[in-house]
C-alpha cells in the first residue's frame, strides 16, 4: 500500500516534489515537435518574435486551433500499424444502448475537443507523455444506428484488433452497452488467461436485458458469462441511489460481484477501498480492465450524462482510487463511458473523462506498464475464431 508521504520520497510536500520531478523530464519530444512544425508548416512571419512558432499550426499550440484527435494525438488512418505505439485512443460513437437520455454517439468527439485543453505534462506526476510514451488516435469504430448486436461485433473486432497489436486501448465511449463487447474484444487475446474488471459507476449493468435489449443495464451479465472473465472478478465502486434495478441487483448477489457504495468506500477510506478492489478484482487473473462511467461522479460534476445519480463520489476521490488501482495492477484497457456533449454543459463532464484518460496514462508510466517494451505476457498472438450468434 503506497501512502501520500511515501510517494513524495523525502520531499517535504507533495509540490516540492513535483518541482524536483520536471527537471529530470527530457524535452526532446518537444523539439521534434517544433522542427516537424516548422518543417511542414512552414517558418513564421517575420514580425513574429518567437522563431519556434510556424505559420499553419501543427501540434499542441495553439490549444484552440488544429485538428481534433485527442491530445492532438496522430490520426493513424492505417490500422493496420497500430502495434507501432504504445496507445491508441479509439472512439465508440454509440448510443443505441441508452434507455433515457441519448447523445453519447457524440461522446468521442466532445472528449476529443476539451482535450485540446490539455498539454501532455501533469505537475503531480510528474509524467510528460510527449516525453515518454507514442499515443495514436485511430479514430472511430464504425458502429450501426439501430442496432445494438452488429455494433457490438464491430466494435469486439476492432478492440481485438487494437489489443491483439500491444497497443494500450483507451475506448472513448459511447454508452455503458459497449462494455459487454469491449471485454469480449479483449477476451479474445486471453487465451486461457483472465481478466478483473473493476467497474466504477452508480448503476450496476447487471441484468440480462433491459427493453428486451442488451442495452447499457446489461453489459457485466454478458461480460461475465465469458470464461476469461469471471463474475467474482468483477468489482463494482460508487454503487448506489435510485437507478439500481432489482432485477440487476439479484443477478449481483447470485454471481457474487463486489459492491462498494460512495459510503462504503468513504467510511473505510480510499486506500482500503482501493486494497479491496485490487484483491478482488486480482484474486486468480492476469490483468484487470478499467470501465468507468462517468456518472460515477456526482452529477453535480457531470451533467453531461445519460441517468445522472445525485450522491456519486467526488472527483478527487474518484481519481484518487484510479490512482492506487492503475499503479497497481496490470491493467489491459481502460474505457470511460457515458459522456453526452448534448447535455453537458461548458464542455465539464467531457473534461472529467479526459482527466480520467490522461491520469491513467500518467499512472501507467510511473507504474512502469508505460512504454510498452514487450507485449504484456497475458496478450495471446492468436484471436478465438468469431462467434456468431453467441446469445439468443
Ligand atoms: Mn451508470
Amino acid at each position: 500500500m503506497t501512502s501520500e508521504s511515501n510517494a513524495n520520497n523525502g520531499f517535504s510536500s507533495e509540490a516540492e516534489a513535483a518541482l524536483a520531478k520536471e527537471a529530470g523530464l527530457s524535452l526532446s519530444g518537444w523539439q521534434q515537435e517544433v522542427s516537424r512544425g516548422l518543417e511542414f508548416g512552414l517558418e513564421a512571419a517575420a514580425s513574429i518574435g518567437d522563431r519556434s512558432i510556424p505559420t499553419f499550426s501543427r501540434g499542441e499550440l495553439p490549444h484552440y486551433a488544429g485538428i481534433n484527435t485527442f491530445l492532438k494525438a496522430p490520426y493513424l488512418e492505417d490500422v493496420r500499424k497500430v502495434g507501432e505505439y504504445d496507445v491508441a485512443v479509439v472512439g465508440v460513437p454509440h448510443d443505441s444502448g441508452t434507455t433515457y437520455r441519448p447523445g453519447t454517439r457524440f461522446g468521442p468527439q466532445g472528449i476529443r475537443r476539451i482535450s485540446a485543453l490539455y498539454t501532455p505534462y501533469n505537475f503531480e506526476f510528474g509524467v510528460d507523455l510527449r516525453e515518454q510514451i507514442t499515443l495514436c488516435d485511430v479514430g472511430d469504430i464504425f458502429t450501426i444506428p439501430a442496432n445494438n448486436e452488429k455494433s457490438f461485433d464491430q466494435i469486439s473486432k476492432g478492440i481485438a484488433h487494437i489489443f491483439g497489436s500491444g497497443a494500450f486501448p483507451i475506448i472513448l465511449g459511447g454508452d455503458h452497452s459497449i462494455g459487454f463487447p469491449t471485454v469480449r474484444g479483449i477476451c479474445r487475446h486471453l487465451g486461457d488467461k483472465k481478466v478483473g474488471i473493476i467497474h466504477f459507476d452508480r448503476h450496476v449493468d447487471t441484468q440480462e436485458t433491459d427493453l428486451d435489449e442488451r442495452m447499457h443495464t446489461c453489459p457485466w451479465f454478458h461480460a461475465t458469462n465469458i470464461r476469461n472473465a469471471p463474475a467474482h472478478n468483477l468489482v463494482q465502486l460508487g454503487i448506489g441511489g435510485w437507478q439500481v434495478p432489482r432485477q440487476g441487483v439479484k443477478v449481483c448477489r447470485e454471481r457474487a460481484t463486489h459492491i462498494l457504495t460512495v459510503t462504503d468506500i468513504t467510511e473505510m477510506g480510499l486506500d482500503a477501498a482501493a486494497d479491496f478492489a485490487l484483491e478482488k478484482a486480482l484474486d486468480g487473473t492476469d490483468c484487470v480492465y478499467i470501465s468507468f462511467d462517468i456518472d460515477c461522479i456526482d452529477a453535480g460534476f457531470v451533467p453531461g450524462t445519460g441517468w445522472p445519480e445525485p450522491g456519486g463520489l467526488l472527483p478527487r476521490e474518484a481519481l484518487y482510487l484510479l490512482k492506487r488501482i492503475v499503479r497497481e495492477a496490470p491493467v489491459c484497457g481502460l474505457e470511460v463511458v457515458e459522456v453526452s456533449p448534448p447535455y453537458d454543459i461548458s464542455d465539464i463532464t467531457a473534461l472529467m473523462a479526459t482527466r480520467v484518460i490522461c491520469d491513467t496514462l500518467a499512472h501507467l508510466v510511473v507504474s512502469g506498464q508505460l512504454p510498452r517494451r514487450e507485449k504484456p505476457a497475458y496478450i495471446h498472438p492468436e484471436a478465438e475464431p468469431e462467434m456468431a450468434g453467441d446469445w439468443r
